[in-house]
């Protein structure tokens, strides 16, 4: 293999061109015209573009790739995640060329591509699979029958689904036939397929699935597993390797259930088995359940590497070029553990709608035992187009904790501006007391939501740090000796300085910093008085000493706002009175506006009806989810400007509400 194309974008793409370039192995980058100055286009040996910015005519475009691939010389295709990663017709098309695709037989992905295959593929192999019914007869006679053999609480999978899309839960028989005609009508209008399965429903389960790798002499291992039950949406947010609190027996079993599953179908390369372990009775005897099967490389892969050593990516391309696999299972061990958290350009405070724009700034860690693996540097453009990640952050430890405080630490310097990001809540969300338990669930996210707001009310040591990085110049004048520098600067500040800080609802604080001649700072107005001495380490890196007990942050001033993080927790501060006019929450001529481009998935509302705060009025598709839109306030509906389906503008007027006085 001399010269390899990734049909792929952004970090993924990055991440391959690392490992290539290590291996002596060129590389060819595609890219839309939206991508033309993306960083991995510049690193790539050659580069070709492909189309518009639209994936559908250019990630997605099988014969322009192919094109390309015999156009710059490549010898082989890694298709990375997403985009054609997981389509045999690509894969085929590749060997169809002479050209070696990095990942499994066509085969296999095709096995693995529907759900109820799948299953009873797995079922046949000895894998334990959900209890439930996977047939041909889609009668709604025998899926009731099946129903009720199955046995309350129930859930309706489209067998085209995945990723939780086409999902619907029954709890009770009188529901069954209604749920069904819908559950068989969304499915055939999303995947063009309206069959279902149907599965017991698991009330409190954990998404754990196990790394596997296979050559094509036969050889099958599995490289441990990953949790991934902090979700949202069925968008994975926190990932890690291994499993928090999983008993060793299971996770025997679990990694020897995922062997056989990938002997099942005759598989070759890198794959991830995903599994259901249900705790609703606890872990220690937790049952576990084949999901499906990913036929590709997945985000997450860098936990596994931390924890296991080896390079993923170098397995798959040795495994592509004919080679046997690096390690027997004996060898493959866990070392420590690590944990990932996917940075998004995302209104996490807001409602976690997807934000765009420019990347007007962008310092990413750089810290021991952290991984930073990221597509976009400061100046790129957040589109519409792709995934919004900004960034994986990923950090290992040689326990769960060091890893946790490692990546609280990394997300703290974290620096991101321009589109709104999910920094400050994924830095609440690992340094939660439940996650540090590893008390963790599919279900964690939206149960602790109330507690992975932003809090506001600093303690007076924090208020003091804030006011000490206020009042504290970030350098010495230059031009003289550092020691004099140092003398005469802090002999020139003021002896005495006030710092107000002004908070939401009117609320002061005032705080008197007076400076000793040793440098030392006074600081009064909490409420008992604190002695500190401060110092800038960095450009956005401040600490004080309060007599022997370091206080360290990240502070960023932006005119009167202050930002102060640590530990995780994100203060904002303000050194001014805010102004009267706090932007429309509620938008008084009650205009309801698109807060992003997208297509209008459903309207729930007409004119003339009335609405309560919080009630649902359109679903709105944009960057790959779903939104859902509600009442900011009551009324009646006055006008609905859109339909399912329509294409709507970022600010396009969607539906009027004439709002009750008050
Ligand atoms: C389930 C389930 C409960 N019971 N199946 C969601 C995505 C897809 N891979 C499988 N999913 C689920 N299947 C049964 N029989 C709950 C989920 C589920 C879930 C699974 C893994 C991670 C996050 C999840 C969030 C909600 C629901």
């Amino acid at each position: 293999m001399r010269r390899i194309l990734i049909a792929n974008r952004g970090e993924i793409a990055r991440r391959i061109i690392r490992t290539a370039r290590r291996m002596g192995i060129e590389t060819v980058a595609v890219y839309s015209d939206a991508d033309a100055g993306a960083p991995h286009v510049r690193e790539a040996t050659l580069a070709v573009g492909i189309g518009p910015a639209p994936a559908a005519e250019s990630y997605l475009k099988i014969d322009t790739i192919i094109q390309a691939a015999a156009k710059t010389g490549a010898d082989a295709i890694h298709p990375g995640y997403g985009f054609l990663s997981e389509n045999a017709q690509f894969a085929q098309a590749c060997h169809d060329n002479g050209l070696i695709f990095i990942g499994p037989p066509p085969s296999a992905i095709r096995a693995m591509g529907l759900k109820d295959g799948a299953k009873k593929i797995m079922k046949q192999a000895g894998v334990p699979v959900v209890p439930g019914y996977q047939g041909e007869d889609q009668s709604l006679d025998r899926l009731e029958r099946s129903a009720r053999a199955i046995g309350y609480p129930i859930l309706i999978k489209a067998v085209a689904g995945g990723g939780g899309k086409g999902m619907r839960r029954i709890d009770d028989g009188s529901e069954f036939a209604d749920a069904l005609i819908a559950a068989k009508r969304e499915a055939g209008r999303a995947f063009g397929n309206d069959s279902v399965l149907l599965e017991k429903y698991l009330t409190k389960p954990r998404h754990v699935e196990v790394q596997v790798f296979a050559d094509a002499h036969g050889n099958v291992v599995h490289l441990f597993e990953r949790d991934c039950s902090l979700q949202r949406r069925h968008q994975k947010v926190v990932e890690e390797a291994p499993a928090p609190g999983l008993p060793e027996a299971l996770r025997q079993a679990m990694g020897e259930a995922a062997v056989k599953a990938a002997q099942a179908i005759g598989y070759v390369g890198a794959g991830t088995v995903e599994f259901i372990v249900d705790v609703s009775e606890g872990i220690d005897r937790a049952p576990f359940y084949f999901m499906e099967m990913n036929t590709r490389l997945q985000v997450e892969h860098p936990v596994t590497e931390f924890i296991t050593g080896y390079d993923l990516v170098e397995w798959q391309i040795r495994v592509a070029r004919g080679e046997a696999l690096p390690a027997a299972q004996a060898d493959i061990g866990i070392n420590g553990h690590a944990v990932e958290v996917r940075l998004y350009a995302e209104d996490a405070e807001g409602g976690f709608l997807p934000s765009t724009g420019r990347l007007d700034k962008l310092e990413l860690p750089q810290r021991t035992g952290v991984r930073v693996d990221s597509g976009v540097e400061q100046g790129s453009e957040i589109s519409i187009h792709y995934d919004p990640m900004i960034a994986k952050l990923i950090a290992h430890g040689s326990t769960r904790q060091v890893a946790i405080d490692r990546l609280i630490a990394a997300l703290d310097e974290t620096i991101a501006e321009g589109p709104k990001t999910n920094r400050a809540f994924l830095a609440r969300l690992i340094g939660h007391q439940a996650f540090r338990l590893g008390d963790i669930d599919t279900g964690f996210i939206e149960r602790h939501l109330a507690d992975l707001k932003p809090v506001n009310d600093l303690p007076d040591r924090l208020l003091a740090l804030a006011a000490l990085a206020a009042t504290t110049p970030r350098q010495a004048p230059t031009g003289t000796s550092p020691w004099e520098a140092l003398g005469s600067w802090r002999l020139n500040l003021p002896h005495q300085q006030s710092v107000d800080f002004y908070f939401e609802g009117g609320a002061k604080r005032s705080l008197t910093l007076t400076r000793g001649e040793d440098g030392a700072v006074t600081v009064t107005g909490i409420d008992e008085e604190l002695v500190a001495s401060p110092a800038w380490r960095s450009a956005h890196q401040f600490e004080a000493d309060f007599g022997g007990s370091l206080a360290r942050a990240t502070v960023l001033l932006d005119g009167p706002a202050m930002e102060l993080r640590t530990a995780g927790q994100t203060f904002r501060l303000n050194l001014r009175e805010a102004s009267l006019d706090k932007g429309e929450a509620v938008p008084r001529d009650g205009r309801i506006k698109a807060p992003m481009p997208g297509k209008v998935l459903s309207v729930f509302v007409k004119p003339g009806q009335s609405v309560q705060v919080g009630d649902r009025l359109l679903v709105l598709e944009a960057m790959k989810m779903e939104h859902r839109l509600t009442a900011p306030a009551a009324g009646t509906i006055r006008a609905v400007h859109v339909g399912d389906g329509d294409q709507v503008a970022d600010g396009g007027v969607l539906v009027e509400i004439e709002m009750e006085a008050g």
